[in-house]
Parts: C-alpha cells; structure tokens; sequence
C-alpha cells in the first residue's frame, strides 16, 4: 500500500491509508491506532513521515493523542445542515440520538444594553436566562445561554425548559416561529467550558449567536452557544452567484 516510487508523498499515502480504514470502519471510535514505530517498521518508513501523517490526521480530528497512552481514533463529527431553522431537540432525534438538557439555571434578570438591543426591548426589562448543557446521548455537546423576554414569553419553567423550548413555545403557547440569524466563530474553550463540557481549556470551540424571530417579525430569543470544536461540523449548500 505504500508506493516509494510514487510521486505521492509517502506521508500523504500513509494518511489516506488511515482513513480508509476509518471510512470502512477497520478502524472505529475509540480505537487506538498502531504505534509510530510499528507503522513506521511494518512499511519500512522514518518514524518522522508517520508523525507527519499522524499529525494531519489529528489537526483535522479524526485522531487524538492522549498523553503517554497513545493515539486514537476520534468520534464521528455531527454534521448539522444549516438550511432550516431547527430545534436542538430535532436535530438529534433526527440523528436517532436521544436528546437531554443539564439545567444550569432558570432566571429572570434585567436585560443588559446588548440584550435589550437584539431583543428590541428596553434596557432592565425582564428577561429570562436559560443556561443549558444540550447532551446528545448522555454526551455534553453545546452550552447554550438563552434570552427570552419575560414579557412575550411567559411560564417557562425548570420542567419546560428541561425538555425541548421551540416544542412548548410552538406547541403550548402557539407561537410561530419563523426564521432566525446565525453567526459561528472559533473561540478558545474557556474555564466554563471546561467546567460544564469537560473539554480542556483552550480547545477549539464554535461560538455561535442565533437571534429568532417570529412570523411578524418580533425576535423572539438571543441565544449565545458554545459548540465542541471536536464534535460538529457545519454543512452549507450554496448557488453559484452570477454577476449581473
Ligand atoms: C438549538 C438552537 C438554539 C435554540 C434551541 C432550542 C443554536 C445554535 N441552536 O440548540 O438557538 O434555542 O435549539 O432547542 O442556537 P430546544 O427546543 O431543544 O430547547
């Protein structure tokens, strides 16, 4: 499988060796991968060209070290489509993984400026913050902070938003849900993170701030989440765009 008289790297053959073995499943989650030494003796290669392949392959997560253990196979990233406008809730059962929230807390606080600003409320008007890890099969995938202005919203309790939010506000308070604006940027894991996710500080993570609106165009919520950098992928479909 390895060609030395291929203009092919050797590196570059040995990682795509690897992941066909990912992608037929020889070699699953959790796995751990032969030692450096082992690929680099079976192929008759330097143990530098492993550590090249190797290297790409946990820059782009397939793979993790973990410290005086070795080397690993990483779980499958959930790939989230950013075409309609879902619910945590869906997004996993549709996976076929059960959903649950870790409440972190419920409460009615004083829209700051930047709150009040999204939500087009006043300064001090009450708000609710929701503070939640989002769990996909027992796993912690996202830390989502919600804001929801009391005065639109009302009844939101433990039990409510322990459960799926989008289902009670559409479903209880008949209210229609409509279409939102998402923006995702690379941040750091922070302490919270660490905390609440059980990721290591300074992990890549995804920020992502969604504003909801309602069918009459009143926004509905702010909510400001923190994805695994590990765990998602974000799939866009786009239309080439002719110049006129
Ligand atoms: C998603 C949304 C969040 C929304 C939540 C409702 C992002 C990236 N995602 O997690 O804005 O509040 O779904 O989920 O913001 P629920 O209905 O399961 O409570």
């Amino acid at each position: 499988m390895i060609d030395k008289t291929s203009p092919i790297p050797i590196y570059y053959q040995l990682e795509s060796y690897i992941k066909n073995q990912l992608n037929a499943g020889i070699l699953k989650p959790g796995d751990s991968i032969p030692s450096e030494r082992e690929y680099a003796e079976s192929y008759e290669i330097s143990r530098m060209t492993v550590r090249q392949a190797i290297n790409s392959l946990v820059n782009e997560g397939l793979l993790y070290r973990r410290k005086g253990s070795g080397t690993y196979v990483a779980e499958k990233k959930i790939e989230q489509p950013l075409q309609g406008l879902t619910s945590f809730t869906e997004d996993m059962i549709k996976r076929g993984l059960t959903p649950t929230s870790h409440l972190i807390h419920l409460k009615i606080v004083q829209a700051n400026s930047f709150v009040a600003g999204e939500l087009h409320i006043s300064e001090a008007d009450p708000v609710y913050e929701i503070k939640r890890i989002r769990l996909a099969d027992g796993e912690p995938m996202a830390l989502e902070t919600n804001y929801i202005s009391a005065h639109l919203v009302n009844g939101l309790t433990k039990e409510v938003v322990s459960a799926s939010i989008y289902a009670y506000m559409e479903q209880e308070l008949g209210l229609l849900i409509a279409h939102a604006h998402q923006s995702i940027e690379s941040v750091k894991a922070s302490a919270e993170d660490e905390n609440f996710l059980k990721i290591k500080r300074g992990h890549p993570m995804l920020y992502i701030q969604r504003n909801t609106y309602l069918q009459d165009g009143t926004p509905l919520e702010l909510v400001k989440s923190i994805y695994r950098g590990d765990r998602y992928k974000f799939n866009i479909q786009m239309n080439r765009l002719r110049q006129q």
